[in-house]
């Protein structure tokens, strides 16, 4: 049974993310001829472009502005000069997916890349544009900022499932072995429900762990590997076009738990990418 969602650290005493990255810096540096690439998909607004800044410059991530500002083109994030590998990042919005999804699903099924990021982020994407919220398609009268959050998260968390099940089809006509690693953003949003998101995504009843098992199931375990993590990229609610606050942090979020987390994500993509390059 693989790991869930978060490590809850509650209590302990880790005062500064750049310390604790330190030793995965390390790790960073054995990947060093980069040869390993790296495809990241996801659904419009989940975090996949601050995760791209994030790997290539993991200690300077509090630096990089929240606002929201969308991908049209498929962007590729070498880590800083003498690191691991290569990844290639393509626009979730679907006005654009229909363009940039499919030579990343080439690159896989030709076995130019053989790991695999879906960003997900609990349904809770930002959302493109100027439009004030009751003019967005999902806004009903008598709509309050929080009904319509709720409804617009639950939404695009099957928006989430359907990128899924386009990469099961893509990952299960490919040829083994892959990797694979769903990393959920925004933890300082989800967190005071971070149980239901276990659920969610990794419980015995989810959607999503079938989805993923079906991909296990057509390579074996030992050709796929799969692994959850999560984390706050960046760190603040996250509003409408207009301002208001659709999905404020939660109270309780301590910061050694993003620097945990944080440094989860790196080690375990770095895991897999070095025991691909290793084998
Ligand atoms: N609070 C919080 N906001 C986040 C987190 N990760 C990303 N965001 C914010 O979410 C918004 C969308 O992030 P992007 O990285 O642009 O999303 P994307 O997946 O690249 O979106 P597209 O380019 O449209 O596909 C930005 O405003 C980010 O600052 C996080 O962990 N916590
Ligand atoms: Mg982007």
């Amino acid at each position: 049974m693989e790991p869930g969602f978060f490590i809850e650290v509650a209590g302990a005493a880790i005062e500064h993310r750049a310390k604790l990255l330190a030793p995965f810096r390390k790790l960073w540096n054995r990947l060093q001829h980069g040869d390993v690439q790296i495809v990241v998909y996801g659904s419009g607004g989940v975090g996949k472009s601050t995760l791209g800044r994030f790997l290539a410059s993991p200690t300077s991530i509090d630096a990089v502005s929240i606002d929201y500002k969308l991908s049209d083109l498929t962007e590729k994030y070498d880590a800083p000069s003498d690191l691991w590998g290569k990844l290639t990042i393509a626009p979730g919005q679907p006005e654009y997916r229909k363009d940039s999804f499919p030579p990343l699903h080439r690159k896989v099924t030709s076995g130019g890349a053989r790991g695999i990021v879906h960003v997900v982020s609990y349904g809770m994407h930002a959302i493109p544009g100027r439009e004030p919220l009751d003019k967005h398609t999902s806004w009903q009268p008598n709509d309050t900022h929080e009904s319509f959050a709720a409804r617009f998260a639950a939404k695009q968390r099957d928006a989430e499932l359907d990128v899924l099940r386009e990469l099961v089809s893509v990952l299960t006509t490919a040829e083994g072995p892959l990797w694979m690693v769903t990393v959920g953003t925004k933890q300082d949003l989800w967190w005071s429900q971070r149980h239901d998101v276990n659920e969610w995504y990794c419980g015995k009843q989810s959607a999503y762990r079938a989805l993923v098992d079906e991909i296990a199931k057509k390579h074996g375990t030992e050709h796929f590997k799969h692994r959850f993590v999560s984390g706050a990229l960046v760190y603040g609610n996250l509003r409408s076009p207009t301002g208001e606050v659709l999905f404020p942090t939660s109270a309780g979020y301590e910061q050694s738990i993003r620097a945990a987390n944080l440094a989860r994500i790196v080690e375990v993509i770095t895991g897999l990418a070095t025991t691909e390059r290793e084998q």
